[in-house]
């Protein structure tokens, strides 16, 4: 019969716009055409929905030029836009089904874009009410993957070692500063400086401050503050930085080739390149034995079960200097191009890049609509 149709969603009103056009030009690169029909849906940067060109060679880093949606539409008309005129006041009575109508006739959609509104569950939200399958995580597991109070929460909950953290509520630092001043030394006092202070939720390093002594306490909180209310405070863990990929197979999941991500001394820790498209510093297989291997295959596995993960997670932990695992955090949608850690280890692992697509997808089309 027909081929089923693929939509691959990207860019989007995000700091990472074009890191995700970048990502999905690798997607509909190694989407299977004889198998798959595919439609490229881009956001524009401010926010407008719209059919792009089916062009991967123009999704790339051109003489330092970033490329972004806007840019692939079909310049003179502006592409055919999927959105409402917001000045269209007109009161528009829908039917069952009306958002797949909107989104166009889809059987499967691949969602590529980061942050609020992408990875955190509002837009797997949408397609459940659309009754559209979608690639990786659902609602559940995007938004505690999201937020690192509850994720850690959810990893206590099922046994798995977490570090020692804090969290400062928005209504405790506005009316109650001190007391939750006086907590945080304490936590020091308890776990030794120095602590990182970081935004509780939103996948991005932006907003984290690494702080060595009270003086800079203040500071690195209303720095978090200013990208998101709520604050999550940990202390450093030493060790080495150990991350194992998961992928949904036909009979569940299975934990790929870990990789040893090793110290980088500056800010270009900081760097979103550096993060999601220019992984080349991770050494994969990581130099751990074999039974640190299957230990952290294990663990992150049951971080895919706990938090509910479909599709896929990597999963981050450190190695203690004890030579105990602790699991930091885990990524619903991890760097994505080729030679990003996640398809990194799973092409070690034997899993090449259009097979790890085209696993996805076949996982998404598996899964019903509905409760599952
Ligand atoms: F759909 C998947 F497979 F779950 C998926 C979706 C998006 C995996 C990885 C990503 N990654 C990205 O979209 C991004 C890193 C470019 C931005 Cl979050």
């Amino acid at each position: 019969g027909r081929k089923p149709r693929v939509a691959v969603v990207f860019g989007g009103r995000s700091s990472e716009h074009a890191i995700s056009v970048v990502t999905a030009g690798a997607v509909l690169r190694a989407i299977d055409r004889d198998k798959y029909d595919v439609l490229p849906i881009g956001i524009t940067t401010d926010g407008r929905w719209a059919l792009t060109v089916d062009e991967p060679e123009r999704m790339a880093i051109a003489d330092r030029a970033l490329p972004t949606v806007d840019d692939l539409t079909e310049s003179d008309e502006g592409g055919v836009v999927l959105s409402v005129d917001p000045g269209n006041r007109e009161v528009v009575y829908t039917e069952p089904g009306a958002v797949p109508k909107v989104l166009g006739d889809v059987d499967v959609v691949f969602p590529m874009l980061h942050g609020p509104y992408g990875e955190d569950g509002t837009l797997q939200g949408l397609l459940e009410l659309a009754g559209v399958p979608y690639v990786g995580a659902g609602v559940l597991s995007s938004a505690v993957g999201q937020d690192k109070e509850y994720m850690k929460r959810v990893f206590v909950s099922f046994g798995l070692p977490v570090g020692p953290y804090e969290v400062i509520r928005p209504r405790e630092w506005e009316q109650n500063p001190s007391a939750a001043r006086e907590r945080i030394v304490g936590f020091a006092a308890e776990h030794g400086w120095p602590l990182f202070v970081k935004p509780a939720r939103g996948g991005s390093s932006m907003g984290i401050t690494k702080v060595d002594d009270l003086s800079g306490l203040e500071d690195a909180i209303e720095e978090a503050r200013r990208h998101d209310p709520k604050v999550i405070v940990e202390s450093l863990l030493s060790g080495r930085e150990i991350e194992c990929g998961v992928l949904e197979f036909e009979d569940g999941p299975r934990a790929s080739v870990p990789a040893w991500i090793p110290p980088v001394t500056d800010h270009d820790f900081y760097d979103f390149e550096a993060k999601y498209i220019d992984s080349a510093s991770g050494v994969v297989p990581a130099p751990i034995t074999p039974e640190q291997t299957a230990e952290i295959q294990r663990l992150a596995v049951a971080a895919f079960e706990a938090a509910s993960c479909e599709g896929l997670v990597r999963a981050d932990f450190f190695l203690t200097d004890d030579g105990e695992f602790v699991i930091n955090e885990i990524n619903t949608m991890p760097g994505f191009t080729p030679i990003s850690m996640y398809p990194r280890m799973w092409q070690e692992s034997g899993v090449g890049y259009s097979e790890l697509v085209d696993r996805l997808i076949q996982a998404a089309l598996r899964r019903p609509t509905g409760l599952r």
